[in-house]
């Protein structure tokens, strides 16, 4: 790994909120790819982060910090992944399940998806049902993207397809989920049209579910 990558990741474990951004763009001048940046870089930090919060070596506040490090990060590479064309590929809906508050990964779906040309909706974290479906009938998206980081929140992806379905909406838009503990066989338990390990695949999956 390249020494800014290292030291990108390195900033994030350490919290160094002011120094992010010049190492991100110190990474782009070198002509390190966005997506190295993101992966080798910045999500790779967090999953450091997160063992060490397993390990109960740091708690909430400092992962908290790691995540506004990150989150700076991540609008340094952001311009970088626009897309330049006009015409939207089609609408997504975006949000992380009602419980939970990761919003880390979503985003980065987000701008990946931007970047790959689609509109995205983004409703944000800790969203409800009624929201959702509020949103769907006033939109009217081609897919609806659900995030969850909890174990304990991944059951609300199952609540709101239980609530699409029940109001005839499961048929007019494609469902896709994804986050660190959701998986391709759960994604099929709960009636979902796909899963993306991670931002690239949800890219791929949101072409080949709307055929794009
Ligand atoms: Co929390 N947290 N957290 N946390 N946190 C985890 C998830 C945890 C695994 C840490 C640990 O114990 N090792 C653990 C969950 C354990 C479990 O469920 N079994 C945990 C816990 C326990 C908690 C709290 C309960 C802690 C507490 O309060 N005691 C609490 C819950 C709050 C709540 O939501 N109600 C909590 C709080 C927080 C912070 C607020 C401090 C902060 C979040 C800040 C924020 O997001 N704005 C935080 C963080 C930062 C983490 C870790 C360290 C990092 C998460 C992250 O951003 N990863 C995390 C440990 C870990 O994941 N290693 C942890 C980087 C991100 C890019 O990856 O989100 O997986 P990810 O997204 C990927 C893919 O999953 C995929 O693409 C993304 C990019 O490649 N993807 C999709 C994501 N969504 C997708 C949607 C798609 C497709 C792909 O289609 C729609």
């Amino acid at each position: 790994m390249s020494d800014t990558l290292q030291q990108i990741k390195d900033a994030v474990i350490t919290r160094q909120r002011t120094e992010i951004q010049g190492l991100v763009t110190r990474a782009i001048e070198e002509g390190i790819e966005p997506k190295s940046i993101i992966d080798h870089g910045l999500i790779a930090a967090m999953d450091v982060v997160g063992q060490r919060f397993s390990d109960s070596e740091i708690f909430v506040p400092e992962m908290l910090v790691s995540a506004l490090t990150m989150k700076l990060g991540l609008e340094s590479v952001k311009p970088l992944l626009k897309s330049e064309e006009s015409e939207p590929k089609g609408t997504i809906i975006l949000g992380t399940v009602k419980g939970d508050i990761h919003d880390i990964g979503k985003n980065i779906v987000k701008m990946m998806l931007e970047g790959a040309g689609f509109e995205v909706v983004d409703l944000g974290v800790n969203l409800t049902v009624e929201k959702l479906i509020e949103q769907i009938e006033a939109i009217g998206p081609d897919i609806l993207g659900l995030s969850a980081l909890l174990t304990t929140t991944m059951p609300e992806m199952k609540r709101a397809i239980q609530e699409l379905q029940a109001k005839g909406l499961k048929e007019k838009v494609k469902i896709m989920v994804g986050g660190a503990p959701v998986s391709n066989s759960f994604a099929e338990e709960i009636g979902a049209d796909g899963y993306g390990a991670d931002a690239g695949e949800a890219v791929v999956l949101a072409r080949q579910l709307i055929g794009v």
